[in-house]
């Protein structure tokens, strides 16, 4: 069913092809994006070699998503492609292609090829989104792929909103949202009502156990919401003991200011909405960075680390797009590994300073198209 908030564009198919490297996030991108165009009334097969984190992710499926197996064959009756979206960089399968060119002949009518990049705030995006890449071997010579770059700036792909995305966060209850979580493990007493709710979604970053020291030792007590799997894992190899010893070291009269849950695998939509509740939230990689923007609270970013250091550029680009402020940067340069200095203290007046800063750049996103309508308004042009 079409819905309102896009009456221009036809009801296409929509391939997208989805090769899991590790983590999340190639999945969690794919999904947000397939589940976004079947909301605008677009029918989605998603294509990949791994959908198992969609066990957890989103266990209730999307009406007008259909997930198949990379590289299996179509469904005798199927309707052709009308656009291929073909996620970073994944190369899709060479039968596919083979039998949608068939098709295409037969129909008169090639399907939009786009090859959607990985997220990125530096310069060289806005100069390669929407460049043709003609396709030279195979089937499809002749062809063309397009590049489509999400990005924080107008002269990007933009990034993914969905239309109801400002409504459900307006509905949120925060206050009911966090009395209903269960008490942290650790917890000798209920969380104090003035306490720092922080979400710890990273890799493992050299600076976590001065993370948890800072919290432990702060005037004001922290809830640490820890998520499974990597930041868990670093979190416990910390030491339950040591953090208790941290936790209960009588600083400024304080004891037991840092209590730790660790948080079961949610579905994307739980999960963002653990952003909006907290008032301080740590994230990774691609999807939960934008996530944590839309949640427009202090956020601190651990960007996906790649073995030739490229990723320093990558985080330096972003923070000169935030327009971030010294204590976050040295925060980011610390965190990230890029300098071994002392963890900048998160204290009232720097998260204000990051609360500002955070906020007008959610503010700086709203005025700009998001990555769905425009992807759809490119392929409208292209065909
Ligand atoms: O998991 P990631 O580190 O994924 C990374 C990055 O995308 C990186 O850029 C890419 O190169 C690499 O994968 C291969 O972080 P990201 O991108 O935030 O993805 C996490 C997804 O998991 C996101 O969609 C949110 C979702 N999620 C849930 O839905 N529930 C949960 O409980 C948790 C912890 C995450």
């Amino acid at each position: 069913m079409q819905n309102h908030h896009a009456p221009f564009f036809p009801a296409q198919q929509w391939d997208i092809f989805c090769r899991v490297i590790d983590n999340f996030g190639d999945m969690g991108v794919c999904w947000r994006l397939a589940c976004a165009l079947a909301a605008r009334g677009q029918q989605v097969r998603l294509w990949t070699d791994d959908a198992s984190a969609l066990a957890w992710m989103a266990p209730q499926g999307c009406t007008g998503v259909q997930v198949r197996a990379w590289g299996s064959a179509f469904l005798p009756d199927e309707r052709p492609s009308d656009v291929w979206v073909e996620a970073f960089g994944c190369e899709i399968a060479p039968d596919f292609i083979a039998t949608s060119v068939s098709q295409s002949s037969a129909r008169g009518q090639k399907p939009s090829w786009i090859n959607l990049e990985y997220l990125s705030a530096e310069r060289y995006v806005e100069r390669c989104h929407a460049l043709p890449s003609p396709v030279q071997q195979g089937p499809a010579a002749g062809w063309t792929k397009w590049f489509f770059y999400p990005g924080f700036t107008p002269a990007t792909g933009g990034l993914l909103r969905e239309s109801d995305l400002l409504q459900r966060q307006a509905d949120f209850d925060v206050a009911a949202w966090r009395s209903a979580q269960p008490r942290a493990a650790d917890a000798t007493s209920t969380t104090p009502p003035n306490a720092r709710w922080v979400s710890l979604f990273c890799y493992e970053p050299v600076a976590l156990p001065a993370l948890l020291a800072q919290c432990a030792q702060a005037t004001t007590a922290t809830r640490l919401l820890v998520t499974p799997g990597r930041a868990t894992a670093a979190t416990q190899a910390i030491g339950h003991e040591k953090s208790n010893q941290i936790a209960n070291q009588p600083l400024s009269g304080n004891t037991n200011l840092l209590s730790i849950s660790y948080l079961p695998a949610v579905t994307q939509a739980e999960f963002d909405e653990m952003l909006w509740a907290c008032d301080v939230n740590f994230v990774r990689g691609e999807d939960s960075l934008v996530r944590a923007l839309w949640a427009g609270k202090p956020l601190v970013w651990q960007i996906y680390p790649q073995t030739d250091n490229a990723h320093h550029a990558k985080l330096q680009a972003f923070l000169d797009w935030l327009q971030a402020p010294v204590s976050l940067r040295q925060f980011h340069a610390v965190w990230n590994g890029l300098i071994d200095a002392p963890l900048p203290e998160l204290s009232a007046a720097t998260l204000q300073e990051w609360s500002d800063c955070i906020g007008a750049a959610r503010a700086r996103l709203l005025t700009q198209s998001d990555l769905l309508s425009q992807l759809m308004g490119f392929c409208s042009r292209e065909r």
